[in-house]
C-alpha cells in the first residue's frame, strides 16, 4: 500500500497534537494530524480551563494567543478556603510576576485548528489510527482508517498525542515501558452554569463535607466541581443537591451567596495519576496524556501537554535543521522532570484538599496542619504559587 508521506506523523488532535503540528510548521517541518473524532466533537469537548504562565507565553510566541488575550481572564490569585475561612494567595506577588489565564481548553483547540487550516496544514478528522509500525527502523508508519478504508501514513517520526486511551503507547513493547500509577478514592462531579460568579478568582475549598472548586469560563458562566465518590451515579445528584453541597462547601464565614442557575454538562470525572516511562521508543515519541495523567486539582494536564510538545518541537527542529539528534535522544529525560514535579504537586493538592473516609483522626489533623502551614508560612505559600503558575522553561 503506497499511502501518504510526511515528515512527522501525529496521532491525535488534542492540544498536544495540534500545537506540535503548528510549532513544527513555524519551523518549516511538515506533519499530518490523524484524529479519530470529528472536528465538531474535539471543538466542543469540555475539559481544562486554566493555562499556566508558560502555556500563555508559548501560545503567544507561536502567534495563536490573540483570542486568548482578548477573551481569556488573566488571574493573579486564587482563594484557598478551609472550612469556611478564605485566604487569598497572591500568585503574581509571590512568583515575581507570573499569572494564570482562565481560557477553556476547547477554545485553545479551536484556535489551533483554525491556525493549521489557514496555513494549509493537514488534519484528517474521523481518521482513527489503528497501529504504529516499524518505529524502530528508519521509516515508521501509521496504519489508520479513514472514510471506511484502511490507509497508511509513512513518516520519519511518529508523535503519539492520542491521549490516555490512544494506540501509540501500545506500540512500545511492555518490557521497554515502566508504568507508575495511583488511583484515588474520590472523583469530581463537574457542572457548567450560566450563573454569575460568586467571586472574581478561583476558590479551592477544603471542607468536612468534601472538596469543592469554583471556577469560571467567563464573567457570566461558572464552572463548578464537587467531590463525589468514583462510583457515584449522576441520578443521585439532582441539581438541588449539587447547589446545596456547593453552597455548604464554598460558603465563607463572611457569607457568599451562590446564585443558582441552570445546570449544564453534568459529568463525573474519575481521578488517576499515571506515568509511562520512557516517553520515547525508537522514532516514536509520546506527548501529553498518552504518557501521563494527573488528577485535575493542580490544573496541570493541559499545561504538561504543552510543555512536552514545546520540547519535542525544538528537538525535531534541531534534527531537521542541524542534523543533530541529541535533543531527540534526551527528550524523555528532559520532559520527565517537569512531569514528576506536576505529579507531585497534583497529588499533593488532591490529598491536601479532599476528604477521605478512610482517614484516621491523626491523618485528618496532618491534613489540616498542611493547609494551615500554607496559610501561615511565606515559604510554603510561595512554593504553592510557584507550582500552580508553573516552573519556568529551561530553554
Ligand atoms: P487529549 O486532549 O485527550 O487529545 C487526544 C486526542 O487523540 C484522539 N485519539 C485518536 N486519534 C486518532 N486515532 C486514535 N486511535 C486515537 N485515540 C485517541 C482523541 O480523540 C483526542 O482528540 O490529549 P492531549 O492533547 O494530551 O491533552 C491533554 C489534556 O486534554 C488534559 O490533560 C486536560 O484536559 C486535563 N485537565 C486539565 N488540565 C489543565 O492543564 N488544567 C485544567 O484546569 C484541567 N482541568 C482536565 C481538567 C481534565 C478534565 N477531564 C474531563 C479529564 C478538568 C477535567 C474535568
Ligand atoms: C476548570 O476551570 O475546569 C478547572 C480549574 C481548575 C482546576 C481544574 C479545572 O484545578
Amino acid at each position: 500500500m503506497p499511502g501518504m508521506r510526511t515528515q512527522v506523523g501525529i496521532v491525535g488532535a488534542g492540544p498536544a497534537g495540534l500545537l506540535l503540528s503548528h510549532l513544527l510548521a513555524l519551523n518549516g517541518i511538515a506533519s499530518v494530524v490523524l484524529e479519530a473524532r470529528s472536528r465538531a466533537y474535539v471543538e466542543e469537548r469540555i475539559r481544562a480551563g486554566v493555562l499556566e504562565q508558560g502555556t500563555i507565553d508559548t501560545l503567544d510566541e507561536a502567534g495563536v494567543g490573540a483570542r486568548m488575550r482578548r477573551e481569556g481572564l488573566l488571574h493573579h490569585g486564587i482563594e484557598l478556603c478551609v472550612n469556611g475561612r478564605g485566604h487569598r494567595i497572591d500568585l503574581t506577588g509571590l512568583t515575581g510576576g507570573r499569572a494564570v489565564m482562565v481560557y477553556a481548553q476547547q477554545e485553545v483547540v479551536k484556535d489551533l485548528i483554525a491556525a493549521r487550516l489557514v496555513a494549509d496544514g493537514t488534519i484528517l478528522f474521523e481518521a482513527e489510527a489503528l497501529a504504529v509500525e516499524d518505529h524502530c527502523a528508519d521509516r515508521p508508519r501509521i496504519r489508520y482508517r479513514h472514510a471506511g478504508q484502511e490507509q497508511t501514513l509513512n513518516c520519519d517520526f511518529v508523535a503519539g498525542c492520542d491521549g490516555t486511551h490512544g494506540v501509540a503507547r501500545s506500540a512500545i513493547p511492555p518490557d521497554a515501558l515502566t508504568v507508575f500509577e495511583r488511583s484515588y478514592p474520590y472523583a469530581w462531579l463537574g457542572i457548567l452554569s450560566p450563573s454569575p460568579p460568586p467571586a472574581d478568582e478561583l476558590i479551592y475549598a477544603h471542607h468536612e463535607r468534601g472538596f469543592a472548586l469554583y471556577s469560571m469560563r467567563s464573567p457570566s458562566v461558572s464552572r463548578l466541581y464537587v467531590q463525589c465518590a468514583p462510583d457515584d451515579d449522576l441520578a443521585a445528584w439532582p441539581d438541588e443537591r449539587i447547589w446545596d453541597e456547593l453552597e455548604a462547601r464554598l460558603g465563607s464565614e463572611a457569607g457568599r451567596p451562590l446564585q443558582r442557575g441552570e445546570v449544564q454538562q453534568k459529568a463525573i470525572t474519575p481521578m488517576r495519576s499515571f506515568v509511562a516511562e520512557p516517553m520515547q521508543h525508537g522514532r516514536l515519541f509520546l506527548a501529553g496524556d498518552s504518557a501521563h495523567i494527573v488528577p485535575p486539582t493542580g490544573a496541570k494536564g493541559l499545561n504538561l501537554a504543552v510543555a512536552d510538545v514545546r520540547l519535542l518541537s525544538r528537538a525535531l527542529e534541531a534534527f531537521y535543521r542541524h542534523n543533530d539528534s541529541t535533543r531527540l535522544e534526551r527528550y524523555s529525560a528532559d520532559a520527565l522532570w517537569r512531569v514528576w514535579r506536576a505529579q507531585h504537586f497534583s497529588w499533593w493538592m488532591t490529598t491536601a484538599l479532599h476528604r477521605s473516609d478512610d482517614a484516621s483522626g491523626f491523618d485528618r489533623r496532618l491534613q489540616l496542619s498542611q493547609l494551615d502551614y500554607i496559610i501561615r508560612s511565606s515559604a510554603a505559600v510561595t512554593s504553592l504559587a510557584e507550582n500552580y503558575t508553573g516552573l519556568p522553561f529551561a530553554d
